[in-house]
């Protein structure tokens, strides 16, 4: 709940922290739209081109009648060539999950069109859950897992989180997972830290939302946007750096907190992969890493693990 996980990751004695799930109300979902279009934001469109190439594919890979359970759907903007694909060997039902209910009514609104959609709104694994119970018999399953997502998971939960996907799938059921590679530190910065302001502003934004809903007090000129790498695990962490000595109020939290100068908020952890290291992940969690297609713009892959 965002109240008590604000109080608790504001609390902490070592490294301040604050979920980055709370990026998306309103105001960051529009900001993480501007953040793909971003020139120096690649992950997108290297995630919707490789979707484009692959498509075409999958039937070879899925015989109909197929569910197709999306965690984290969003609108499901790059999910249509998937389903328009899979309908052309038969009917497909769709189970768009996600926190985000505006999201999700304009999944159904634009999805409609190829397939039988029934929203889930609910976290990934009890989404994904429910999408299992409702599937009907003959029917296999694709779950997608897209746009690197699954990289806000530290290593050793993601690993755990492929495992309990698979626990939920049976024989000839698949995963189709987009991962982020590495790349250039140069071109990984970037990304995170654009020169528009656009992904600091979205950072920045999560203080702007405990304000609003929380009745806080940040002062958001008095933090900077920070992007910074960590080689030891191979991740993108975005922080929020004080620039002064500072004692926030968090009035519907009954909280107070201080933060000394310099004193940072952590507030997401992007980990990178490369390719091998996605099939091993995969054969670990008991699946089968059955094919992988790579973009070669933008260091990202797309692996379909069958079960
Ligand atoms: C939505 C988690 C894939 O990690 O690149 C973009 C979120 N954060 N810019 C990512 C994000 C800052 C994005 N994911």
């Amino acid at each position: 709940m965002f109240r008590d996980d604000v109080r608790e990751g504001l609390s902490q004695a070592g490294q301040k922290q604050l979920p980055c799930q709370y990026f998306y109300d309103d105001v960051g979902t529009a900001l993480f739209e501007a953040i793909t279009v971003l020139p120096e934001y690649g992950l997108t469109r290297a995630d919707t081109r490789l979707i484009r190439r692959l498509a075409p594919e999958l039937t070879g890979h899925m015989r109909a009648p197929v569910a197709v359970a999306e965690l984290g759907s969003g609108t499901g903007s790059k999910t249509r060539r998937i389903l328009e694909s899979l309908a052309c060997s038969g009917p497909v039902t769709y189970y768009p999950i996600d926190l985000s209910a505006s999201a999700l009514a304009r999944c159904a609104q634009e999805m409609g069109a190829f397939a039988d959609v029934h929203p889930i709104e609910e976290s990934y694994l009890n989404g994904l859950r429910q999408a299992v119970c409702a599937r009907r018999p003959g029917q296999l399953l694709l779950v997608l897992f897209l746009g690197s997502t699954i990289g806000n998971f530290a290593r050793a939960a993601a690993q755990d989180f492929l495992r309990e996907v698979r626990a939920c799938l049976m024989p000839g059921d698949a995963m189709l997972l987009g991962t982020d590679l590495i790349k250039p530190l140069a071109r990984m910065l970037l990304a995170y830290d654009d020169p528009a302001g656009v992904t600091a502003a979205f950072n920045r934004n999560l203080l702007a939302r405990i304000n609003r809903e929380l009745d806080g007090d940040f002062a958001l000129r008095n933090f900077a946007h920070e992007a910074r790498w960590d080689q030891h695990h191979r991740r993108i962490e975005m922080h929020l750096r004080s620039l002064e000595a500072q004692r926030i109020t968090i009035r519907a939290a009954g909280f107070a907190c201080a933060l000394r100068k310099d004193e940072t908020i952590w507030t997401e952890s992007c980990h990178k992969f490369d390719a091998e290291e996605i099939r091993e992940m995969a054969v670990e969690a008991g699946f089968e890493c059955r094919v992988q297609w790579l973009d070669d713009t933008w260091p990202f892959a797309e692996s379909l693990l069958t079960a």
